[in-house]
């Protein structure tokens, strides 16, 4: 007999299970409305588009598309890239300044690897996206956790905390945000507060971090989605995107743009992980971008989310009980719900499972693993029927747990 845990690294210890792919185990393989996973819509697939793509991309460059590619990612498609980005986010790069990563997750796993030293001090919002917690966990860093509000990350609360780790002569390494449609609580950084954390960026000497996955998902025309690296003027943003919510998550395609000095630090640990992102989808995405089929297809996607968006506010404003408090998200693709009662959301889920009703409990989303009483909703997913469904479904839930814990 082997004992295998004898074998294995200190690394491991600090892997976590990611809620969200363990319930994505469950939710796939049973019949159930699922408000767990950040899946896109399948009907926001550009299917046909990219089958006609696929086969021309294989038929014309095949010996191209086929074969090993540089790691920093194919040419053409970070030439395609660039202008996308310029033309829609108003970022304004050098091919040199781009490292196409496999999956935005991917670009998290490089910036920890590449940043984090044991103890390091990095700062998140809190709650903030899991799995980056998780690839920052890894490399064993001290978080630090800020709250948020309807404006996102609170930063006052961030400026006092700078201030006493200052006076206690410790430093910050990067500051971790998801400013737009964040996940899991659809809140969006302010403008005011967005120049705020750069200036204090500045003032304290630390980079940061900026996840813009729901970036070009906001529905609501008058929000400022301005990216905090467009505003940057000292080159203290690392700026990570993804395909993944607007074309593709198969494909698996996701960037991080940073000054080069950087980006070739990125370039060499990529090059240890996996070489480089698979050659195929890059090509294939190079002609979507080419023919403006991401473009032409965002309208269709932010209309189809709205609209689910308001079924779901909509649900919980009649299912749920009076003083649960939830946001209601301008983009991306989830609800954040807090119970304002004693109820462990965790210890709750089986039994909305039972019901036939999956969520992601609020926990995972904490550094600290606070926030027992909240909830991650996703409605990009479900169909508007399942939404109303489901959230009746799990409206009825709270309310009997609540009544039987009085
Ligand atoms: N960042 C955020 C904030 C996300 O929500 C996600 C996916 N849910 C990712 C990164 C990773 O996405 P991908 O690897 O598919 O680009
Ligand atoms: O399937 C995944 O793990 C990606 C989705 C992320 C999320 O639900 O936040």
């Amino acid at each position: 007999m082997v004992t295998y845990s004898e074998f294995l690294s200190e690394a491991t210890k600090f892997m976590r299970a990611s809620e969200i792919r363990e319930l994505l185990k469950l939710t796939e393989t049973r019949k159930i409305i699922s408000f767990a996973g950040g899946l896109p819509d399948p009907q926001t697939f550009p299917i046909k588009h990219l089958k006609k793509i696929a086969k021309e991309v294989i038929e014309k460059n095949g010996a191209k598309a086929l074969q090993y590619s540089p790691t920093k990612g194919v040419t053409c498609y970070r030439e395609e890239l660039a202008k996308f980005l310029s033309r829609n986010r108003g970022l304004k790069v050098d091919i040199e300044e781009i490292v196409v990563t496999t999956g935005s997750q991917q670009a998290l796993d490089i910036i920890a690897r590449t940043l984090i030293n044991p103890n390091d001090i990095v700062i998140v919002e809190a709650p903030t996206y899991l799995a980056a917690l998780n690839a920052f966990r890894i490399q064993r860093p001290n978080f630090i956790g800020i709250p948020i509000d309807d404006n996102g990350m609170k930063v006052d609360v961030l400026e006092d905390i700078l201030k006493k780790l200052r006076s206690e002569g410790k430093k910050v390494k990067f500051l971790y945000t998801v400013p737009i449609a964040q996940n899991p609580s659809g809140v969006t950084l302010s403008p005011d507060r967005k120049k705020r954390l750069l200036e204090l960026a500045e003032e304290y000497d630390f980079l940061v971090v900026e996840d813009d996955v729901y970036g070009l998902l906001v529905f609501d025309a008058s929000v400022d989605t301005t990216p905090l690296k467009v505003i940057d003027k000292t080159g203290r943003v690392i700026y990570v995107g993804s395909f993944s919510k607007i074309l593709s998550p198969g494909m698996r395609l996701g960037h991080i743009v940073a000054p080069k000095e950087l980006a070739d630090v990125f370039e060499r640990c990529k090059q240890a992980l996996d070489l480089h992102t698979p050659t195929l989808t890059q090509y294939i995405a190079a002609e979507a971008l080419r023919k403006g089929i991401i473009e032409e297809n965002l309208p269709r996607i932010r209309e189809l989310y709205r609209s689910k968006r308001d079924v779901m506010v909509e649900a919980i404003a009649e299912n749920f009980p009076e003083n649960v408090w939830y946001t209601k998200p301008i983009g991306g693709m989830f609800v954040w719900v807090k119970l304002n009662m004693n109820i462990d959301t965790k210890e709750l889920l089986p039994k909305a499972v039972e019901r036939g009703v999956a969520y992601v409990p609020g926990k995972a989303f904490y550094h600290d693993m606070s926030g027992i009483d909240t909830m991650r909703l996703n409605f990009s997913y479900p169909s508007p029927k399942e939404i109303r469904e489901g959230i009746k479904i799990l409206g009825n839930l709270i309310k009997e747990v609540a009544k039987s814990s009085q």
